[in-house]
């Protein structure tokens, strides 16, 4: 395996030094086991245990798809190189911990399947979550072969985003799947992201030509799918590039995605600069343009609702982070302080 087949590139490249080069090993997170990292090279593999880093909201924290330069002899980590995407979300529950899906990815495959997973507000969310990570995303309807309509779940898509790549496929079939095969180029790294039981393992396994990812049937009742991928893998694909299989997400609750958020609503952003108001919350005010442009039909409603929801959310977010910088400010000079008063030693 060589290394730009593994995804290395001029960015990685550009952070090591000369003298570094024949010193060093670089490898790849390719799978993430219970805090055990699976390092691939060009022609080792290597496991690090899991680490004892439990900071929560620590960014900085390993995630699939990173680089590493490692002891060429020991295969240690010596460190990690700056990635050039990272898609991440707050972590379920009620604090603030962040949630790392995938380093370095170039494309996202947003999953969704052409029944009662589709959801234009949940798109939304992914959109914005890609765009916030730099990387290009591409909706993805699956079963698009139970469905008698694909084209109606296709043409409602079109409206989050006019250059937005739309494929409904039937995931267990390679010929419907080909298409995707555009994003799949040599070196690219392509991460799928959906609710469980969309088909992203069928559909990893149908552009690999294999059957090595599990997958299960959905709950007949509610069309819910059984969480059956539990670990985050990134795994070669025929032409050089790779794909990131990923465990069905039950929520996406985005984390300092601000520019994400902007990037998925440039159609909004653009009507709020003709606002009468500068700080226009597109509600009641007067001579609001996104209200015009709601009222002319040329804007969906919900689609409004949808951003003023995340921007709020966003709001929120920053304000509490905000907060914790403050917090964590005073807790430092609290221990500068106690330091001071401490007795020098020698
Ligand atoms: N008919 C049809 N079945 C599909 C399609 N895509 C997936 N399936 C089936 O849907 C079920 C769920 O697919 P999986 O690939 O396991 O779903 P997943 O997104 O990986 O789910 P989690 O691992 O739980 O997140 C399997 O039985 C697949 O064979 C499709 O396009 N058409
Ligand atoms: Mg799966
Ligand atoms: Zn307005």
């Amino acid at each position: 395996m060589n290394l730009e087949d593994l995804g290395w590139s001029a960015h990685f490249q550009g952070q090591v030094t000369e003298e570094e080069w024949p010193e060093t090993a670089p490898a790849r997170v390719i799978r993430v086991r219970r805090g055990e990292l699976w390092l691939q090279g060009d022609d080792f593999e290597h496991v690090v245990p899991p680490g004892t880093d439990s900071r929560d909201i620590d960014v900085d924290r390993p995630a699939l798809g990173d680089w590493f330069l490692l002891d060429p002899e020991t295969h240690q980590p010596i460190r990690r190189l700056e990635r050039k995407s990272i898609l991440k979300r707050k972590a379920p529950g009620t604090g603030r911990a962040v949630q790392l899906i995938v380093a370095n990815v170039d494309v996202l495959f947003i999953v969704s399947s052409c029944n009662d997973d589709f959801n234009l507000a949940r798109l939304e969310r992914y959109i914005a979550l890609a765009f916030d990570a730099g990387t290009t995303p591409v909706l993805v309807l699956t079963k698009a072969d139970l469905c008698e309509n694909p084209e109606d779940y296709a043409a409602e898509a079109a409206q989050l985003g006019q250059d937005l790549a739309i494929e409904c496929i039937d995931a267990r079939d390679p010929v419907s799947s080909a298409p995707l095969k555009a994003w799949c180029g040599p070196g690219q790294t392509v991460a799928l992201l959906g609710s469980s039981g969309v088909g992203k393992s069928r559909l990893t396994n149908t552009l690999r030509g294999t059957d090595e990812q599990k997958t299960a049937a959905i709950r007949e009742v509610d069309s819910k799918g059984r969480h059956t991928t539990t670990e985050r893998v990134l795994l070669p694909l025929e032409g050089g590039g790779w794909i990131a299989d990923t465990p069905g997400l039950r929520e996406l609750q985005l984390y300092d995605a601000a520019e994400g958020i902007s990037a998925a609503f440039a159609d909004i952003e653009a009507l709020a600069a003709e606002c009468h108001f500068r700080d226009c919350s597109h509600d009641v005010e007067p001579r609001c343009a996104v209200t015009a442009a709601v009222k002319a039909g040329t804007l969906p409603a919900r689609r409004v609702e949808n951003y003023r929801k995340l921007r709020a959310e966003e709001a929120l977010a920053r304000e509490t982070i905000g907060q914790r910088r403050g917090r964590e400010k005073v807790f430092s000079k609290m221990v500068r302080d106690i330091d001071k008063d401490l007795p020098k030693r020698g």
